[in-house]
């Protein structure tokens, strides 16, 4: 074996992949349950589709479960996508049901992975691209080290149709179309509203309501859509991200058409 052939095995498959995420349908910032979810929904349609995650590890808020306590808890209409995943789960009482928030991540991530998703990880999105008629057309990436580091290096930039931000409670996708060139998102201040205090019912049902799309080429999934539109956070429940990502496809798919 030669060191020099595994170097440029990687190095040119590696270039290769994101030369060819340059040029995408669907970009999606966020790797965490809403974003894997989307990405496996779309790839499955045959778009062309990557998620950029700044962290090492794929998988988000998953791995910890509650309070680092590695479970999660989903209701019915979200074990249905567990079930289609073939991720197992039991009935705790009626309508919760328990899954390993190990195994949870670590086959959203195989599914995406398997139907097509290509998955960046260590690049943070820091920047979008706005042309024609104030629409989101692209990201701008840099590797996460840069920003870790502080280093004054200059990013690149991917274009693409649509953008979906699943980057959490953090909603860093629209902050930056609002805080960098005053963008009017289609919330009820045209601002990112902010997440509001636990309610696990209400945030649940809202978290699928609110997805959507909120500027134009923009749409927001997974829990970045309650902190848009000012709903309530839901707690280590997730049957919500994983509607919320399967809608978010579904509404990103409608754009492409
Ligand atoms: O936080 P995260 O898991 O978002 P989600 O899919 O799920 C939320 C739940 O985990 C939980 C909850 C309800 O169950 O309240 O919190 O909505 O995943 C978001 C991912 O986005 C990445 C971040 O590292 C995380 O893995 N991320 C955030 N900002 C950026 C980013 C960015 N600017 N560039 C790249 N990745």
């Amino acid at each position: 074996m030669d060191e020099v052939v595994i170097s440029r095995a990687i190095t040119e498959s590696y270039f290769k992949e994101l030369t060819e995420a340059m040029d995408l349908d669907v970009a999606i910032v966020g790797a965490g349950p809403a974003g894997l979810t989307a990405a496996y929904y779309l790839a499955r349609e045959n778009a062309k589709v990557a998620i950029f995650e700044r962290k090492l590890s794929i998988g988000g808020g998953i791995w910890g479960g509650g309070m680092m306590f590695n479970k999660i808890v989903v209701q019915d209409e979200g074990k249905e996508i567990l079930d289609e995943f073939g991720i197992s789960s039991f009935e705790y009482q009626k309508g919760y049901h328990i899954a390993s928030s190990i195994e949870v991540a670590s086959t959203l991530c195989s599914v995406a992975v398997k139907a097509g998703a290509k998955i960046l990880n260590l690049i943070s999105i820091e920047d979008v691209v706005i042309r024609e008629a104030g629409r989101v057309s692209g990201l701008v990436l840099n590797w996460s080290p840069v920003h870790m580091a502080e280093l004054h290096i200059d990013p690149l930039a991917i274009r693409c149709k649509v953008v979906i931000d699943a980057t959490g409670h953090d909603c860093e996708i629209c902050h930056l179309v609002t805080d960098k060139m005053d963008g009017k998102l289609r919330t009820q201040t045209g601002k990112v509203m902010g997440e509001k205090p636990m309610w696990t019912e209400v945030a649940e049902r809202e978290t699928i309501e609110n997805t959507r799309e909120v500027y134009p080429g923009l749409i927001v999934a997974g829990m970045s859509a309650n902190a848009v539109f000012g709903s309530p956070r839901m707690g280590p429940i997730f049957g919500g991200m994983l509607l919320s990502g399967k809608k978010a496809s579904k509404v990103a798919a409608g754009l492409l058409t």
